[in-house]
């Protein structure tokens, strides 16, 4: 029985300006026991510091500990990379250290991959994922493609800066249900609409159903160049790509119904998240 830790809040992460032992303080994870919360902060570190070989390493302790992959993925992996995020932004890290960062997310997520895709056990449709043209930006993309698969699909990915021809020629081939765009620069992000742009142009808008998302994504964005879902991240991806191969199976992509299927089922989110939390505070 994997240990179960809470992984969904957003965490104030302050304490990853200072140092490790500012981190041992925090309120993150204090539902783990206290050697895995320390686990937990030495990855954040390994990957806030670019240290692969220590990153991966932990990994292992980790999971002979009874941690879930996904928690890993969700937990201190999602906190080192947003503070790396942080330091780039405030020009407190640069290109060669964001890199050596993400080296260290793709060697644990070698690691965790084969761990989260064994859990596939039916085939329920087909996703084709990339990260649009221009973009290279991939971590995301592949933690979604990668609990798509855990969750019955055959994801074909096209990896990065995928052009809007290479997108279509791919669902001609795959017909898949479900094509995804990521894109993580605000200069990409059109790209998004270029290739939905495309997609009508060829007819083929109805085929399949369009899911958008990466950093500077939004609901509004989606609303705004008609694509069907916003993934804000891979566990809302895995819902909404769910409901739409299941109840949703009928409608097709563009159609305004689909788009409002999947509002709904973020509003359902939200007023189950808040219950939950009433629940809590009324003891
Ligand atoms: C790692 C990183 C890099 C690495 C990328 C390595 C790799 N293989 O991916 C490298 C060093 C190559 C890089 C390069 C650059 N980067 Co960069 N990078 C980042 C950083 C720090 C982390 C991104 C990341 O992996 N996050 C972790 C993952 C798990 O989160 P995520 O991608 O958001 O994905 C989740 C959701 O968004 C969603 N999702 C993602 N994709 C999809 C797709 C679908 C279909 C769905 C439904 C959901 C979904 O689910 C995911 C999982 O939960 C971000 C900071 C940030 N805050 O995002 C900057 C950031 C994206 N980069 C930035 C910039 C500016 C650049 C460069 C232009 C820098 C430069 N001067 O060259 C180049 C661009 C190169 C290019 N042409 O793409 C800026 C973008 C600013 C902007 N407004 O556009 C950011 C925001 C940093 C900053 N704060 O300034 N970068």
């Amino acid at each position: 029985m994997p240990l179960f830790i809470e992984t969904e809040k957003e965490w104030d992460l302050e304490d990853l300006q200072y140092d490790f032992e500012d981190s041992l303080e925090t309120d993150r994870w204090l539902d783990a026991p206290p050697d895995i919360k320390e686990l937990f902060h030495e990855i954040e570190w390994n990957i806030i510091d670019g240290e692969h070989e220590e990153t991966s390493d932990l990994i292992h302790p980790a999971l002979d500990a009874d941690v879930s992959p996904r928690t890993l993925v969700a937990g201190p992996m999602a906190t080192g990379i947003a503070e790396v995020g942080r330091r780039f932004k405030m020009d407190e890290y640069f290109l060669p250290e964001v890199m050596m960062s993400a080296k260290c997310m793709h060697s644990a997520l070698g690691i965790l991959k084969p761990l989260i895709v064994a859990e596939k056990s039916e085939d329920i449709g087909t996703v084709v994922v990339g990260t649009v043209q221009g973009d290279l930006h991939d971590i995301g993309k592949k933690i979604v493609a990668m609990m798509l698969e855990a969750a019955g699909f055959t994801v074909i990915d096209l990896g990065v800066t995928v052009p809007p021809e290479d997108f279509i020629a791919a669902i001609r081939e795959h017909d898949p249900q479900i094509v995804g765009f990521s894109a993580l620069l605000t200069t990409t992000m059109n790209m998004q609409w270029e290739t939905i742009k495309q997609l009508k142009a060829e007819g083929m808008r109805g085929d399949v159903k369009v899911f958008v998302g990466g950093a500077p994504i939004s609901q509004g964005w989606c609303d705004k160049i008609g694509a069907d879902a916003y993934g804000v991240d891979a566990l809302v991806a895995v819902e909404k790509a769910k409901a739409c191969v299941q109840e949703y199976r009928d409608i097709k992509g563009g159609d305004p119904a689909l788009h409002g299927a999947m509002l709904a089922l973020d509003a359902e989110r939200v007023a189950q998240q808040a219950a939950k939390l009433e629940a809590v505070a009324s003891g």
